[in-house]
């Protein structure tokens, strides 16, 4: 269905904002290693490249206007592809005739790089152009192509470049016609997810069903033959293309076993949730059960037990990876970037396929934590890696905890996070409804205005909020078409007191799988919706070992934590009580404009002058402290800070 979303909404217009004006121009820049800055490996390794991007070099190369070699991870590429996807969102809500000119100019880069067959990737073409698709479990040509549908569909969208869908729609048949189960195809996959998605985006933009069939091909094909890899890795007899990674087991590529026996989240976040976005997708828009029905087995197992309060997923950095039920490290654990983005792509696809607010409410904490941490406040450092608990010199001393940064790098070696959060704050219009068949949810609280004409129908949305500020919502309903529209407002898992009012009349909040339906007539209607939004603790499974005699802080949809610029260090030592009063105040000044809470704490002091390491008695006091935490999604922007999210807890009320 047609339709269109403007934001108007403080808090996220200054990241759109952010977005066009600070992280496009600037990453431009590192991509075309113009800019001055110091690239950081993502961790201790010395194999990790972090001398230089030279992602658009390698196009140049590629495309016989420069010499030299590839630099970089093999999928280099999809840095300038995710660029070019965020730079296009862009262009929809801030028109930049500047902009729209460096991009054609990539296009036509990228194009001209583009092999006679429709083959594209730098590495390849410019250095073994003889071990194409010979090692797909490493090689993530497959992974870049995927990356390059999505960014040229976006700028075709935004736009109108036909170089762009020409260029696209050329790779994407070469890709067909390579792949698949006919005679002379390869029946393989590739080992990271993210052609499936690509692949039917451009079916959705063309209509073309080729593209579906074979994202649906990619996708029953995984985990079908776990010998692929192995097999091609023997065949192939190269030297990998990245080191180690063949070590790694058939699970860390979803590959362990069919993708419709899977139940469990298994092995790499950021592929493990690619795969589901594209499985998702497929389910609601063929309709089928059993596709559907994996979705929700692989949904419910990271929601109810591998996910972490603030929406960061994978528990380790070995393999980036998923661990077991219940083992969420809050100090070594990965909760990478890019896994809480992918995480939000399949929550949003999960609501084309059943209207159920859990999706939204994973999609929100997301969002407001780990997505936004990923970027500093200046928009040009980023965060891999957002852990839940930092001691700078830990993560410097400890080699367990080398990629546990505690300063946002100017830029990583892999740079897949940056590019990847810039292009979903730029199409956040995206997430905050979903137009289904019959009805729209009203997912997140964000002020915009939905417009739709379409199918006999002719609607205007407008949502005025100061959310996350304050938990009022007005919506401005304007119903043209002659239907009732169901219109559904997500009642924010969070919030425990809501009430409801419409047209001025009191009313009945009757939830339907977690979202207020209204059926809303023809003519103009006012709705408004109070969520209460005061400081909450939340606590954790017993089972998860880490956090036993532990509280987190939440206030609406941010998890707050404590940093040692206000707390002083040693945050461990650190007791809220139990029912001391959570005291919020609006910090206009600080951090952008930030809400901070307050409580009165306590804080462990040793008794024991002995310095003993272990002792026969516990010689501890406590004294009187008060503790002041503050959003994570702001942590780490005044120098380098302790930081934790889950506090010890102590009795009492914490009053003086
Ligand atoms: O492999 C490509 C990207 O690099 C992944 O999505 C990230 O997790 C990082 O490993
Ligand atoms: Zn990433």
């Amino acid at each position: 269905m047609n339709y269109e979303v403007t934001i108007s909404d403080d808090f996220w217009n200054r990241y759109r904002g952010l977005v066009k004006h600070r992280m496009i121009p600037y990453q431009w820049d590192v991509l075309n290693d113009a800019a001055d800055i110091t690239i950081e490996k993502e961790r201790d390794d010395a194999s990790i490249p972090n001398e230089k991007s030279h992602a658009i070099e390698n196009f140049k190369i590629a495309a016989k206007r420069a010499q030299g070699e590839h630099y970089g991870w093999v999928f280099q590429d999809s840095d300038v592809y995710k660029w070019l996807e965020a730079a296009a969102y862009t262009l929809c809500y801030e028109w930049d005739a500047k902009l729209k000119e460096t991009a054609d100019e990539v296009v036509d880069l990228i194009s001209a790089a583009q092999e006679e067959d429709g083959y594209l990737n730098t590495y390849f073409s410019i250095m073994e152009p003889g071990r194409r698709y010979k090692r797909l479990g490493e090689s993530h040509e497959l992974y870049c192509a995927g990356h390059f549908l999505e960014a040229a569909v976006a700028y075709h969208q935004a736009a109108g470049s036909d170089k762009v869908l020409e260029t696209a729609v050329k790779l994407a048949d070469h890709i067909c016609s390579t792949f698949g189960e006919g005679n002379g195809q390869i029946r393989g996959v590739d080992g990271h997810e993210e052609i499936e998605i690509g692949l039917m985006r451009l079916y959705h933009l063309t209509g073309n069903e080729k593209y579906m069939d074979t994202a649906s091909f990619f996708l029953r094909e995984r985990g079908k033959d776990p010998g692929f890899f192995m097999r091609q890795n023997r065949e192939d007899g190269g030297r990998p293309l990245i080191a180690g990674l063949d070590r790694f087991p058939l699970k860390y590529y979803q590959m362990h076993r069919p993708v419709l026996e899977q139940d469990t989240a298994e092995g790499h976040a950021v592929r493990l949730v690619y795969l589901s976005t594209a499985l998702a997708d497929l389910a609601a828009e063929t309709g089928n059960e059993e596709l559907a029905g994996t979705c929700r087995k692989i949904w419910r197992n990271i929601v109810d037990k591998r996910m972490y309060i603030t929406g960061g997923i994978g528990s380790t950095v070995h393999g980036e990876s998923f661990t077991l039920d219940h083992d969420l490290p809050n100090d070594t654990m990965y909760c990478e970037t890019c896994a809480s983005v992918g995480l939000i792509f399949f929550a949003r696809q999960m609501l084309m396929i059943e209207a159920s607010s859990e999706y939204a409410d994973v999609m929100e904490r997301a969002l407001y934590n780990t997505v936004l941490a990923g970027a500093a406040l200046d928009g040009r450092h980023f965060f891999y890696v957002n852990p839940l608990e930092a001691v700078p010199d830990k993560s410097a001393k400890d080699p367990g905890k080398s990629h546990v940064k505690t300063v946002r790098p100017q830029w990583l070696g892999c740079a897949c996070c940056p590019p990847n959060l810039a292009r979903l704050i730029a199409s956040l219009d995206k997430y905050i409804y979903t137009v289904r068949k019959d009805e729209i949810l009203v997912n997140l609280f964000i002020g915009s205005e939905l417009k739709l004409r379409d199918a006999g129908k002719d609607i205007v949305i407008r949502q005025e909020c100061r959310y996350p500020r304050s938990g009022t919502i007005l919506f401005y309903v304007t119903n043209k078409g002659g239907d009732v529209l169901d219109l559904k407002i997500r009642i924010a898992s969070w919030s425990t007191v809501h009430t409801g009012a419409v047209d001025n009349v009191e009313a009945e909040i009757c939830a339907q799988k977690g979202y207020w339906k209204i059926g809303v007539p023809a003519g103009e209607h006012t709705i408004a919706f109070n969520m209460d939004i005061d400081p909450k603790r939340w606590y954790s499974d017993p089972r998860v070992s880490e956090n036993i005699g532990k509280a987190a802080i939440a206030r609406g949809p941010f998890v707050y934590c404590a940093e040692s610029i206000d707390n002083g260090k040693d945050l461990h030592c650190l007791l809220l009580p139990k029912n001391a009063e959570l005291d919020h105040e609006w910090r206009e000044e600080l951090l952008e404009g930030v809400g901070i809470i307050k409580a009165r704490g306590k804080r462990l002091i040793d008794a024991d002058s002995s310095g003993a390491l272990y002792r026969g008695s516990k010689d501890l006091r406590t004294e009187e402290c008060e503790i002041t935490m503050i959003p994570y999604y702001a942590w780490a922007n005044r120098g380098e800070n302790e930081m934790r999210v889950w506090l010890n807890e102590t009795e009492g009320e914490g009053k003086p």
